[in-house]
């Protein structure tokens, strides 16, 4: 296929990319990663949008590149911060760079020999992702967290490891006022 160079436009302010795909997930989405997700989803009886993904993506080819913005809402379920469902790359030797765009967030990096890494991603910070490291982004400010995303288009996306395992090896809530990283409970090794 032959593809032509292009533009297109991000509004820094809203994280919104012209033209792009749109997916947003709800908590009904994700309600099993959190720890009080289904009580919460049930009990309130809305459904909140946690976060949306503007998203360029091209045919899974090697050496095409998909990119895009997501854009966190603030919030919590229970006492855990909004969070994305998280992901390893299918691909797993494939890598992926974040670009912090505006609000306040923490990367959480796990690999498969379950070593984890915490990130801080606010404006202009860049976050290199290497191969083999799954990733998901916490929301732990007041306002939008919004960060740009580039990786392979052949990379693919597995979340199924991610809900087997129960999550992350780590969880960030807020605990007496405080933003704690603590032990998964869910957590399967
Ligand atoms: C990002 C993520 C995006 C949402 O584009 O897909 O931030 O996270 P989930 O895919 O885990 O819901 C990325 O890492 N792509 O590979
Ligand atoms: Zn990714």
């Amino acid at each position: 296929m032959i593809k032509n160079p292009y533009t297109v436009n991000l509004d820094p302010e809203s994280g919104k990319i012209e033209g792009a795909k749109l997916t947003i997930r709800r908590l009904s989405d994700m309600a099993d990663l959190y720890l009080e997700g289904k009580e919460v989803s049930l009990s309130s009886g809305v459904d909140p949008i946690i976060y949306e993904i503007y998203e360029c993506s091209h045919p899974s080819l090697e050496g095409d590149m998909n990119f895009g913005t997501t854009v966190m809402r603030p919030g919590k379920v229970g006492k855990e911060f909004y969070m994305t469902k998280g992901h390893f790359h299918s691909k797993l030797h494939t890598g992926e760079l974040y670009q912090g765009l505006k609000g306040i967030g923490l990367l959480l990096l796990q690999n498969q020999d379950k070593e984890f890494k915490c990130l801080k991603l606010s404006e202009g910070t860049l976050a290199y992702i290497p191969p083999g490291w799954a990733h998901r982004s916490v929301n732990i400010g007041e306002g939008p967290f919004i960060y740009f995303f580039i990786y392979p288009a052949d990379a693919g996306h597995d979340y199924e490891s991610i809900m087997k395992m129960g999550g992350f090896c780590k969880i960030v809530v807020e605990d007496q006022g405080k933003i704690k990283i603590q032990d998964n409970p869910r957590f399967k090794a």
